[in-house]
Protein backbone atom coordinates (compact mmCIF):
# COMPACT_ATOMS: atom_id res chain seq x y z
CA UNK A 1 0.00 0.00 0.00
CA UNK A 2 3.02 2.58 0.93
CA UNK A 3 4.15 1.35 -3.21
CA UNK A 4 4.01 5.63 -3.82
CA UNK A 5 5.82 8.46 -2.37
CA UNK A 6 2.83 8.81 -0.13
CA UNK A 7 3.87 10.86 2.88
CA UNK A 8 6.87 12.32 0.99
CA UNK A 9 6.74 16.55 0.61
CA UNK A 10 8.23 16.52 -3.15
CA UNK A 11 10.22 19.76 -4.09
CA UNK A 12 7.96 22.16 -5.72
CA UNK A 13 8.41 21.23 -9.50
CA UNK A 14 10.06 24.77 -10.43
CA UNK A 15 12.55 24.16 -7.72
CA UNK A 16 13.08 20.45 -8.85
CA UNK A 17 13.93 21.28 -12.47
CA UNK A 18 16.34 24.55 -11.39
CA UNK A 19 18.15 22.29 -9.50
CA UNK A 20 18.61 19.20 -12.05
CA UNK A 21 19.12 22.26 -14.95
CA UNK A 22 22.19 23.29 -12.81
CA UNK A 23 23.48 20.27 -12.94
CA UNK A 24 22.90 19.40 -8.59
CA UNK A 25 20.76 16.87 -9.47
CA UNK A 26 22.18 14.27 -11.69
CA UNK A 27 19.87 11.38 -13.22
CA UNK A 28 21.54 8.39 -11.50
CA UNK A 29 21.05 6.62 -7.95
CA UNK A 30 23.88 6.72 -5.29
CA UNK A 31 24.65 2.97 -6.70
CA UNK A 32 25.65 4.20 -9.84
CA UNK A 33 28.06 7.00 -8.25
CA UNK A 34 29.60 4.32 -6.69
CA UNK A 35 29.55 2.27 -10.02
CA UNK A 36 31.32 4.51 -11.45
CA UNK A 37 33.84 4.86 -8.84
CA UNK A 38 34.51 1.38 -8.17
CA UNK A 39 35.36 1.38 -12.25
CA UNK A 40 38.33 4.02 -11.40
CA UNK A 41 39.66 2.43 -8.40
CA UNK A 42 42.11 0.01 -6.97
CA UNK A 43 42.42 0.67 -3.47
CA UNK A 44 40.55 -1.27 -0.75
CA UNK A 45 36.94 -0.04 -0.62
CA UNK A 46 36.50 -1.63 2.81
CA UNK A 47 38.54 -2.04 5.87
CA UNK A 48 36.73 -4.04 9.58
CA UNK A 49 39.48 -5.05 11.67
CA UNK A 50 40.86 -7.94 9.46
CA UNK A 51 38.19 -8.00 6.84
CA UNK A 52 39.50 -5.76 3.30
CA UNK A 53 37.12 -5.68 0.88
CA UNK A 54 38.44 -4.34 -2.81
CA UNK A 55 35.78 -2.89 -5.01
CA UNK A 56 34.89 -5.48 -7.19
CA UNK A 57 34.19 -7.65 -4.50
CA UNK A 58 32.22 -4.82 -3.06
CA UNK A 59 30.30 -4.40 -6.16
CA UNK A 60 29.55 -8.45 -6.27
CA UNK A 61 28.28 -8.69 -2.71
CA UNK A 62 26.15 -5.56 -3.76
CA UNK A 63 24.68 -7.22 -6.76
CA UNK A 64 24.45 -10.79 -4.78
CA UNK A 65 23.29 -8.85 -2.06
CA UNK A 66 20.32 -6.81 -3.52
CA UNK A 67 19.26 -10.28 -5.41
CA UNK A 68 19.14 -12.00 -2.22
CA UNK A 69 16.82 -9.43 -0.55
CA UNK A 70 14.69 -9.78 -3.42
CA UNK A 71 14.48 -13.56 -3.40
CA UNK A 72 13.47 -13.26 0.17
CA UNK A 73 10.38 -11.51 -1.30
CA UNK A 74 11.07 -7.86 0.18
CA UNK A 75 9.85 -5.38 -3.05
CA UNK A 76 11.09 -2.25 -4.02
CA UNK A 77 9.81 0.29 -1.93
CA UNK A 78 9.60 -2.16 1.02
CA UNK A 79 11.27 -0.80 4.54
CA UNK A 80 13.66 -2.08 6.17
CA UNK A 81 14.83 -0.93 9.66
CA UNK A 82 18.88 -1.35 9.80
CA UNK A 83 20.06 -1.45 13.23
CA UNK A 84 23.62 -2.28 13.03
CA UNK A 85 26.87 -1.51 14.63
CA UNK A 86 29.67 -0.03 12.59
CA UNK A 87 30.90 -2.68 10.45
CA UNK A 88 31.48 -4.22 6.40
CA UNK A 89 27.47 -5.73 7.10
CA UNK A 90 26.33 -2.21 7.35
CA UNK A 91 28.05 -0.88 4.49
CA UNK A 92 26.88 -4.02 2.33
CA UNK A 93 23.16 -4.37 3.61
CA UNK A 94 22.97 -0.34 2.86
CA UNK A 95 24.36 -0.38 -0.48
CA UNK A 96 22.42 -3.96 -1.66
CA UNK A 97 18.80 -2.13 -0.81
CA UNK A 98 19.97 1.21 -2.36
CA UNK A 99 21.14 -1.14 -5.29
CA UNK A 100 17.40 -3.06 -5.33
CA UNK A 101 15.23 -0.03 -4.55
CA UNK A 102 14.61 -0.93 -0.86
CA UNK A 103 14.58 1.61 1.76
CA UNK A 104 16.78 1.10 4.44
CA UNK A 105 15.40 3.05 7.83
CA UNK A 106 18.92 3.96 10.07
CA UNK A 107 17.97 3.39 13.48
CA UNK A 108 20.67 3.30 16.16
CA UNK A 109 22.48 0.22 18.20
CA UNK A 110 21.56 2.54 21.30
CA UNK A 111 17.90 2.23 20.15
CA UNK A 112 15.27 0.02 22.33
CA UNK A 113 12.00 -1.54 21.84
CA UNK A 114 10.43 1.79 22.39
CA UNK A 115 12.04 3.54 19.58
CA UNK A 116 12.17 0.44 17.48
CA UNK A 117 8.88 -0.19 17.36
CA UNK A 118 7.61 3.94 17.01
CA UNK A 119 10.22 3.58 14.23
CA UNK A 120 9.11 0.14 12.39
CA UNK A 121 5.66 1.68 12.93
CA UNK A 122 5.90 4.64 10.69
CA UNK A 123 7.99 3.43 8.27
CA UNK A 124 5.54 0.00 8.22
CA UNK A 125 8.48 -1.84 7.78
CA UNK A 126 8.89 -5.39 6.49
CA UNK A 127 11.73 -6.06 8.05
CA UNK A 128 14.61 -5.65 10.85
CA UNK A 129 18.57 -6.16 10.49
CA UNK A 130 19.89 -6.27 13.59
CA UNK A 131 23.18 -7.72 15.02
CA UNK A 132 22.72 -11.29 17.58
CA UNK A 133 24.15 -9.74 20.42
CA UNK A 134 25.78 -6.49 21.14
CA UNK A 135 27.71 -4.93 24.41
CA UNK A 136 26.01 -7.81 26.14
CA UNK A 137 22.55 -7.07 25.13
CA UNK A 138 20.23 -8.90 22.81
CA UNK A 139 19.62 -7.58 20.00
CA UNK A 140 18.15 -10.52 18.54
CA UNK A 141 15.26 -10.86 21.41
CA UNK A 142 14.61 -7.10 20.76
CA UNK A 143 14.10 -7.70 17.64
CA UNK A 144 11.74 -10.32 17.81
CA UNK A 145 9.52 -8.28 20.06
CA UNK A 146 9.36 -5.43 18.05
CA UNK A 147 8.28 -7.94 15.12
CA UNK A 148 6.02 -9.03 17.21
CA UNK A 149 4.23 -5.97 17.97
CA UNK A 150 4.53 -4.49 14.52
CA UNK A 151 2.52 -6.45 11.82
CA UNK A 152 4.00 -5.25 9.19
CA UNK A 153 7.68 -7.17 9.85
CA UNK A 154 7.96 -10.26 8.30
CA UNK A 155 11.42 -10.90 8.45
CA UNK A 156 14.49 -10.67 11.07
CA UNK A 157 17.57 -10.58 9.47
CA UNK A 158 20.33 -11.13 12.13
CA UNK A 159 24.32 -10.23 11.59
CA UNK A 160 26.73 -12.54 13.68
CA UNK A 161 26.19 -16.03 14.88
CA UNK A 162 23.81 -17.40 12.30
CA UNK A 163 26.24 -18.63 9.60
CA UNK A 164 24.95 -18.72 5.91
CA UNK A 165 21.17 -18.13 7.50
CA UNK A 166 22.05 -14.80 8.66
CA UNK A 167 23.38 -11.74 7.28
CA UNK A 168 26.36 -12.95 6.52
CA UNK A 169 25.58 -15.53 3.97
CA UNK A 170 23.12 -12.75 2.44
CA UNK A 171 25.26 -10.11 1.76
CA UNK A 172 28.08 -13.30 -0.10
CA UNK A 173 29.43 -12.80 -3.54
CA UNK A 174 27.18 -13.76 -5.98
CA UNK A 175 26.14 -15.79 -8.03
CA UNK A 176 22.66 -16.58 -6.93
CA UNK A 177 20.99 -19.19 -8.57
CA UNK A 178 17.18 -18.89 -9.66
CA UNK A 179 17.06 -15.10 -8.62
CA UNK A 180 15.43 -12.18 -10.66
CA UNK A 181 17.62 -9.45 -12.33
CA UNK A 182 17.89 -6.38 -10.45
CA UNK A 183 16.17 -3.40 -11.48
CA UNK A 184 18.00 0.31 -10.70
CA UNK A 185 15.61 2.21 -9.03
CA UNK A 186 14.50 5.84 -9.99
CA UNK A 187 16.75 8.47 -9.41
CA UNK A 188 13.94 10.58 -7.69
CA UNK A 189 12.97 7.48 -5.25
CA UNK A 190 13.42 7.55 -1.61
CA UNK A 191 17.06 6.13 -0.82
CA UNK A 192 16.69 5.81 2.76
CA UNK A 193 15.14 7.39 6.06
CA UNK A 194 17.09 9.81 8.09
CA UNK A 195 16.19 9.85 12.12
CA UNK A 196 15.47 13.54 13.04
CA UNK A 197 16.56 14.45 16.21
CA UNK A 198 13.73 15.78 16.62
CA UNK A 199 11.15 17.32 19.66
CA UNK A 200 8.31 15.32 19.86
CA UNK A 201 6.87 11.96 21.70
CA UNK A 202 7.72 9.90 18.35
CA UNK A 203 11.09 9.74 16.13
CA UNK A 204 10.01 11.21 12.72
CA UNK A 205 11.31 10.44 9.86
CA UNK A 206 13.28 12.00 6.96
CA UNK A 207 12.81 10.64 3.32
CA UNK A 208 16.21 11.15 1.20
CA UNK A 209 15.89 10.51 -2.42
CA UNK A 210 18.68 9.33 -4.26
CA UNK A 211 19.79 12.52 -6.26
CA UNK A 212 19.44 14.70 -3.06
CA UNK A 213 21.41 12.30 -0.87
CA UNK A 214 23.97 12.01 -3.91
CA UNK A 215 24.18 16.07 -4.32
CA UNK A 216 24.56 16.02 -0.25
CA UNK A 217 27.50 13.68 -0.63
CA UNK A 218 29.19 15.68 -3.66
CA UNK A 219 29.10 19.15 -1.96
CA UNK A 220 30.83 18.06 1.49
CA UNK A 221 33.61 16.11 -0.51
CA UNK A 222 33.96 18.76 -2.32
CA UNK A 223 34.35 21.22 0.45
CA UNK A 224 36.34 18.33 2.90
CA UNK A 225 39.21 17.85 -0.10
CA UNK A 226 38.03 14.15 -0.23
CA UNK A 227 39.24 12.43 -3.06
CA UNK A 228 40.64 8.60 -4.29
CA UNK A 229 43.89 8.99 -1.78
CA UNK A 230 41.10 9.35 0.77
CA UNK A 231 40.72 6.91 4.07
CA UNK A 232 38.17 7.77 5.70
CA UNK A 233 37.35 6.17 9.42
CA UNK A 234 33.85 6.09 10.13
CA UNK A 235 34.14 5.93 14.64
CA UNK A 236 30.95 8.05 15.10
CA UNK A 237 27.65 5.45 14.66
CA UNK A 238 27.57 5.31 10.69
CA UNK A 239 23.70 5.60 10.53
CA UNK A 240 23.83 9.31 11.57
CA UNK A 241 24.12 11.90 8.52
CA UNK A 242 27.47 13.08 9.15
CA UNK A 243 29.00 9.98 9.46
CA UNK A 244 27.02 8.38 6.22
CA UNK A 245 27.24 11.16 3.56
CA UNK A 246 28.65 14.73 5.06
CA UNK A 247 31.19 13.36 3.31
CA UNK A 248 30.87 10.11 5.61
CA UNK A 249 31.67 6.37 4.35
CA UNK A 250 29.74 6.91 1.37
CA UNK A 251 31.56 10.13 0.26
CA UNK A 252 34.68 8.70 0.80
CA UNK A 253 32.91 5.20 -1.53
CA UNK A 254 32.09 7.51 -4.41
CA UNK A 255 35.44 9.38 -4.57
CA UNK A 256 37.32 5.54 -4.82
CA UNK A 257 38.69 6.01 -1.57
CA UNK A 258 39.12 3.58 1.20
CA UNK A 259 36.45 3.29 4.50
CA UNK A 260 37.80 2.42 7.60
CA UNK A 261 34.91 1.21 9.97
CA UNK A 262 35.32 1.46 13.77
CA UNK A 263 32.73 0.32 16.27
CA UNK A 264 33.90 2.86 18.59
CA UNK A 265 35.58 6.40 18.61
CA UNK A 266 37.42 5.21 22.01
CA UNK A 267 41.03 7.33 22.18
CA UNK A 268 43.04 4.10 22.26
CA UNK A 269 41.72 2.02 19.67
CA UNK A 270 40.68 5.21 17.19
CA UNK A 271 44.34 6.56 16.91
CA UNK A 272 45.10 2.91 16.41
CA UNK A 273 43.11 2.01 13.60
CA UNK A 274 43.94 5.75 12.00
CA UNK A 275 47.94 4.33 12.70
CA UNK A 276 47.37 1.23 11.16
CA UNK A 277 45.08 1.95 8.25
CA UNK A 278 46.92 5.49 7.25
CA UNK A 279 43.27 7.32 7.93
CA UNK A 280 43.03 11.10 6.50
CA UNK A 281 39.93 11.96 7.79
CA UNK A 282 37.13 11.47 10.34
CA UNK A 283 34.02 12.99 12.10
CA UNK A 284 33.74 12.90 15.73
CA UNK A 285 31.62 15.20 18.20
CA UNK A 286 32.95 17.46 20.07
CA UNK A 287 32.66 15.52 23.60
CA UNK A 288 34.89 12.38 21.25
CA UNK A 289 37.37 15.20 20.00
CA UNK A 290 37.82 16.39 23.81
CA UNK A 291 38.51 12.88 24.67
CA UNK A 292 41.16 12.54 21.51
CA UNK A 293 42.81 15.92 22.60
CA UNK A 294 43.16 14.91 25.84
CA UNK A 295 44.77 11.44 24.72
CA UNK A 296 47.13 13.14 22.43
CA UNK A 297 48.47 15.74 25.05
CA UNK A 298 48.83 13.82 27.88
CA UNK A 299 50.64 10.38 26.13
CA UNK A 300 51.88 11.67 23.70
CA UNK A 301 49.69 9.60 21.00
CA UNK A 302 49.54 12.45 18.59
CA UNK A 303 51.99 10.69 16.56
CA UNK A 304 50.02 8.22 16.29
CA UNK A 305 47.93 10.90 13.71
CA UNK A 306 50.57 11.79 11.72
CA UNK A 307 48.17 10.88 8.01
CA UNK A 308 45.34 12.52 9.79
CA UNK A 309 44.95 15.91 7.55
CA UNK A 310 40.81 16.78 8.38
CA UNK A 311 38.96 16.61 11.55
CA UNK A 312 35.61 17.71 11.41
CA UNK A 313 33.72 18.24 14.64
CA UNK A 314 30.04 19.18 14.47
CA UNK A 315 26.57 17.11 16.04
CA UNK A 316 26.77 19.79 19.16
CA UNK A 317 28.38 23.03 19.75
CA UNK A 318 32.31 23.19 20.04
CA UNK A 319 33.31 25.78 22.59
CA UNK A 320 36.03 28.23 20.87
CA UNK A 321 39.22 27.44 22.99
CA UNK A 322 38.44 23.60 22.59
CA UNK A 323 38.58 24.45 18.51
CA UNK A 324 42.00 26.41 19.39
CA UNK A 325 43.44 23.10 20.62
CA UNK A 326 43.01 20.80 17.89
CA UNK A 327 45.95 21.70 15.25
CA UNK A 328 48.35 22.07 17.92
CA UNK A 329 47.70 19.02 19.58
CA UNK A 330 46.47 16.59 16.66
CA UNK A 331 48.39 18.03 13.67
CA UNK A 332 45.56 18.31 11.98
CA UNK A 333 42.90 20.60 10.12
CA UNK A 334 40.06 21.33 12.03
CA UNK A 335 36.55 21.55 9.61
CA UNK A 336 33.43 22.97 12.39
CA UNK A 337 30.27 21.32 10.61
CA UNK A 338 26.70 21.87 11.64
CA UNK A 339 24.33 19.98 9.96
CA UNK A 340 20.99 18.27 9.90
CA UNK A 341 19.41 15.54 8.83
CA UNK A 342 16.87 17.21 7.76
CA UNK A 343 19.53 18.39 5.01
CA UNK A 344 22.01 21.75 5.27
CA UNK A 345 24.99 21.17 5.85
CA UNK A 346 27.76 24.09 6.87
CA UNK A 347 31.21 23.81 7.16
CA UNK A 348 34.38 26.12 7.46
CA UNK A 349 36.96 25.54 4.61
CA UNK A 350 40.16 24.15 4.76
CA UNK A 351 41.69 27.18 3.87
CA UNK A 352 39.55 29.72 6.11
CA UNK A 353 41.76 31.63 8.38
CA UNK A 354 42.36 29.86 11.99
CA UNK A 355 40.05 32.54 12.85
CA UNK A 356 37.21 31.35 11.45
CA UNK A 357 38.25 27.80 12.13
CA UNK A 358 37.98 27.98 15.94
CA UNK A 359 34.67 30.84 16.78
CA UNK A 360 32.35 30.07 13.69
CA UNK A 361 30.80 26.77 12.67
CA UNK A 362 31.00 27.81 8.67
CA UNK A 363 28.74 28.19 5.91
CA UNK A 364 27.04 26.23 3.65
CA UNK A 365 28.07 23.75 1.32
CA UNK A 366 26.36 24.45 -1.74
CA UNK A 367 25.76 27.68 -3.58
CA UNK A 368 22.29 26.59 -3.78
CA UNK A 369 21.39 26.48 0.09
CA UNK A 370 19.21 29.23 1.14
CA UNK A 371 19.59 30.67 4.85
CA UNK A 372 17.51 33.43 6.30
CA UNK A 373 18.15 34.23 9.95
CA UNK A 374 14.73 35.76 11.13
CA UNK A 375 13.24 37.24 14.52
CA UNK A 376 10.10 35.88 16.51
CA UNK A 377 7.98 37.75 14.16
CA UNK A 378 9.72 35.75 11.00
CA UNK A 379 10.94 39.31 9.96
CA UNK A 380 14.46 38.93 8.54
CA UNK A 381 17.36 40.20 10.58
CA UNK A 382 20.79 42.22 9.30
CA UNK A 383 24.01 40.46 9.43
CA UNK A 384 25.37 40.15 12.95
CA UNK A 385 22.08 39.77 14.70
CA UNK A 386 20.99 36.56 16.06
CA UNK A 387 17.91 34.42 15.44
CA UNK A 388 16.26 31.47 14.10
CA UNK A 389 17.76 29.61 11.15
CA UNK A 390 15.23 29.06 8.15
CA UNK A 391 17.06 27.43 5.25
CA UNK A 392 15.88 25.66 1.52
CA UNK A 393 17.93 24.29 -0.98
CA UNK A 394 18.45 20.87 -2.92
CA UNK A 395 19.15 18.55 -0.45
CA UNK A 396 16.92 19.67 2.44
CA UNK A 397 13.59 18.11 1.79
CA UNK A 398 10.18 20.25 2.15
CA UNK A 399 8.56 18.57 5.21
CA UNK A 400 9.23 14.85 7.28
CA UNK A 401 8.01 11.70 6.28
CA UNK A 402 4.35 11.37 7.44
CA UNK A 403 4.34 14.12 9.85
CA UNK A 404 2.10 17.21 8.84
CA UNK A 405 0.76 17.97 11.78
CA UNK A 406 4.13 18.41 13.51
CA UNK A 407 5.44 20.20 10.43
CA UNK A 408 3.16 23.08 10.84
CA UNK A 409 6.06 24.43 12.98
CA UNK A 410 9.11 22.87 11.68
CA UNK A 411 7.86 23.94 8.09
CA UNK A 412 7.76 27.79 7.43
CA UNK A 413 6.22 28.07 3.73
CA UNK A 414 8.58 25.86 2.76
CA UNK A 415 11.57 26.75 4.85
CA UNK A 416 12.80 24.28 7.55
CA UNK A 417 13.30 25.59 10.92
CA UNK A 418 15.59 23.90 12.63
CA UNK A 419 15.36 25.88 15.71
CA UNK A 420 18.83 26.71 16.04
CA UNK A 421 19.82 30.74 17.45
CA UNK A 422 22.50 31.38 14.83
CA UNK A 423 23.96 34.63 13.75
CA UNK A 424 25.03 35.12 10.36
CA UNK A 425 28.28 37.35 10.14
CA UNK A 426 29.39 39.49 7.53
CA UNK A 427 31.83 37.27 6.09
CA UNK A 428 28.80 34.58 5.54
CA UNK A 429 29.78 32.16 8.50
CA UNK A 430 27.43 31.16 10.73
CA UNK A 431 27.99 31.19 14.59
CA UNK A 432 25.44 28.21 16.45
CA UNK A 433 24.47 30.99 19.80
CA UNK A 434 21.72 28.88 21.21
CA UNK A 435 18.44 26.84 20.65
CA UNK A 436 15.09 26.95 20.41
CA UNK A 437 13.93 23.85 20.62
CA UNK A 438 12.74 21.24 23.16
CA UNK A 439 15.33 18.86 23.33
CA UNK A 440 18.92 18.04 24.93
CA UNK A 441 21.63 17.62 23.08
CA UNK A 442 24.25 14.93 25.03
CA UNK A 443 27.04 15.08 23.38
CA UNK A 444 25.18 15.14 19.33
CA UNK A 445 22.59 12.96 20.57
CA UNK A 446 19.53 14.36 20.50
CA UNK A 447 17.05 13.87 22.86
CA UNK A 448 13.37 14.92 22.66
CA UNK A 449 12.21 16.16 26.24
CA UNK A 450 8.21 15.62 25.68
CA UNK A 451 9.46 11.75 24.26
CA UNK A 452 11.02 11.47 28.15
CA UNK A 453 8.20 13.64 29.90
CA UNK A 454 5.58 10.99 28.42
CA UNK A 455 7.07 8.12 29.80
CA UNK A 456 7.80 8.97 33.31
CA UNK A 457 4.02 9.60 34.29
CA UNK A 458 4.33 5.58 34.29
CA UNK A 459 6.06 6.40 37.53
CA UNK A 460 3.71 5.79 40.80
CA UNK A 461 3.97 8.85 42.22
CA UNK A 462 5.10 11.41 39.59
CA UNK A 463 2.69 13.91 39.05
CA UNK A 464 4.31 16.89 36.61
CA UNK A 465 8.00 15.88 34.98
CA UNK A 466 9.94 18.52 33.17
CA UNK A 467 13.23 17.47 31.41
CA UNK A 468 15.91 20.10 30.73
CA UNK A 469 19.44 20.13 29.86
CA UNK A 470 21.95 20.27 32.20
CA UNK A 471 25.44 21.50 31.46
CA UNK A 472 28.34 19.45 31.28
CA UNK A 473 31.76 20.14 30.74
CA UNK A 474 32.28 16.53 28.73
CA UNK A 475 29.35 16.13 27.09
CA UNK A 476 27.99 19.70 26.27
CA UNK A 477 24.56 18.43 27.81
CA UNK A 478 22.79 16.05 29.80
CA UNK A 479 19.54 14.99 31.06
CA UNK A 480 18.01 16.37 34.17
CA UNK A 481 14.20 16.04 35.62
CA UNK A 482 12.55 17.89 37.58
CA UNK A 483 9.58 15.98 39.19
CA UNK A 484 6.77 17.20 41.28
CA UNK A 485 5.50 14.04 43.43
CA UNK A 486 1.70 13.40 44.97
CA UNK A 487 1.02 14.42 48.65
CA UNK A 488 2.91 11.77 50.60
CA UNK A 489 4.75 10.48 47.61
CA UNK A 490 8.50 9.66 46.45
CA UNK A 491 10.49 9.01 44.13
CA UNK A 492 14.56 8.51 43.12
CA UNK A 493 16.55 8.73 39.99
CA UNK A 494 16.84 4.94 40.29
CA UNK A 495 13.32 4.23 40.66
CA UNK A 496 12.52 6.70 37.33
CA UNK A 497 15.47 4.83 35.63
CA UNK A 498 14.41 1.78 35.70
CA UNK A 499 10.85 2.66 35.00
CA UNK A 500 11.79 3.97 31.85
CA UNK A 501 14.25 1.58 30.63
CA UNK A 502 11.46 -1.14 31.32
CA UNK A 503 9.03 1.25 29.08
CA UNK A 504 12.07 0.14 26.39
CA UNK A 505 13.99 3.51 26.18
CA UNK A 506 17.47 4.12 25.02
CA UNK A 507 20.00 3.98 27.70
CA UNK A 508 21.32 7.44 26.65
CA UNK A 509 17.79 8.99 27.19
CA UNK A 510 17.54 8.68 30.60
CA UNK A 511 18.01 11.46 33.09
CA UNK A 512 20.94 12.15 34.85
CA UNK A 513 20.26 13.61 37.82
CA UNK A 514 16.19 13.68 39.36
CA UNK A 515 14.99 17.11 41.30
CA UNK A 516 11.97 16.72 43.21
CA UNK A 517 10.42 19.96 43.36
CA UNK A 518 7.18 21.22 45.31
CA UNK A 519 6.05 23.03 42.44
CA UNK A 520 7.14 23.13 38.46
CA UNK A 521 7.26 26.68 37.32
CA UNK A 522 4.43 27.89 34.28
CA UNK A 523 5.21 30.62 32.05
CA UNK A 524 2.41 33.00 31.57
CA UNK A 525 0.80 30.94 28.67
CA UNK A 526 0.70 27.97 30.47
CA UNK A 527 3.57 25.93 29.83
CA UNK A 528 6.37 24.71 31.44
CA UNK A 529 8.72 27.94 32.07
CA UNK A 530 11.91 25.31 31.04
CA UNK A 531 13.81 28.91 30.48
CA UNK A 532 13.67 29.00 34.21
CA UNK A 533 14.24 25.58 35.19
CA UNK A 534 17.69 25.49 32.98
CA UNK A 535 18.76 28.53 35.30
CA UNK A 536 17.66 27.34 37.79
CA UNK A 537 19.59 23.88 37.58
CA UNK A 538 22.55 25.64 36.07
CA UNK A 539 23.02 27.57 39.48
CA UNK A 540 22.36 24.13 41.85
CA UNK A 541 25.43 22.80 39.82
CA UNK A 542 27.86 26.25 40.53
CA UNK A 543 27.05 26.52 43.68
CA UNK A 544 26.93 22.48 44.45
CA UNK A 545 24.30 21.83 45.69
C1 LIG B 1 25.94 23.49 17.22
N1 LIG B 1 24.87 22.70 17.06
C2 LIG B 1 24.95 21.73 16.13
C3 LIG B 1 27.22 22.41 15.57
C4 LIG B 1 24.62 20.09 14.74
C5 LIG B 1 26.76 16.84 10.28
C6 LIG B 1 26.93 17.36 11.54
C7 LIG B 1 25.92 17.28 12.49
C8 LIG B 1 24.71 16.68 12.16
C9 LIG B 1 23.64 16.60 13.19
C10 LIG B 1 24.53 16.19 10.88
C11 LIG B 1 26.10 21.54 15.34
N2 LIG B 1 27.08 23.36 16.51
N3 LIG B 1 28.36 22.30 14.88
O1 LIG B 1 23.37 15.62 10.49
O2 LIG B 1 25.38 15.76 8.74
C12 LIG B 1 22.72 20.62 16.30
C13 LIG B 1 21.73 21.66 15.83
C14 LIG B 1 21.06 20.98 14.67
C15 LIG B 1 20.98 19.56 15.16
C16 LIG B 1 20.83 18.53 14.06
C17 LIG B 1 25.57 16.26 9.95
N4 LIG B 1 25.86 20.52 14.50
N5 LIG B 1 24.05 20.80 15.73
O3 LIG B 1 23.90 16.85 14.37
O4 LIG B 1 20.01 15.85 12.77
O5 LIG B 1 20.82 21.89 16.87
O6 LIG B 1 22.39 16.27 12.76
O7 LIG B 1 19.78 21.51 14.37
O8 LIG B 1 21.44 14.85 14.63
O9 LIG B 1 22.22 19.37 15.85
O10 LIG B 1 20.95 17.26 14.61
P1 LIG B 1 21.14 15.96 13.70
Amino acid sequence: THHTSAGVVPWPQEFAERYRSEGRWKDRTLVDALTEAAARSDRTALVDGQVRIGYPELMDRVEAGAARLLRLGLDPDDRIVVQLPNGWQFVVLLLACFRAGIVPVMAMPAHRAHELTAIAEVAEARALAVPDELKGFDHRALARRVAEEVPTVEHVLVSGGDGDAGLEGLLAPGPVPGAAPVVSPDPGAVALFLLSGGTTGLPKLIARTHRDYEYNVRECARVSGLDGGSVYLAALPASHNFPLACPGLLGALFAGGTVVMLSSPEPARAFAAVAGEGVTMTAVVPAVAQRWLEHAEGSGGASALSSLSVLQVGGSRLPDEIAARVRPALGCTLQQVFGMAEGLINMTRLDDPEEVVTSTQGRPVSDADEVRIVDAFGQDLPDGRAGSILTRGPYTPRGHYRAPEADGRSFVEGWYSSGDIVLRRTDGNLVVQGRDKDLINRAGEKISAEEVESLVYRVADVEMAAAVAMPDPVMGERLCLYVTVREGGHTTLDEVRDTLSAAGLAAFKLPERLEVVDLIPMTKVGKIDKKHLREDISARLASGT
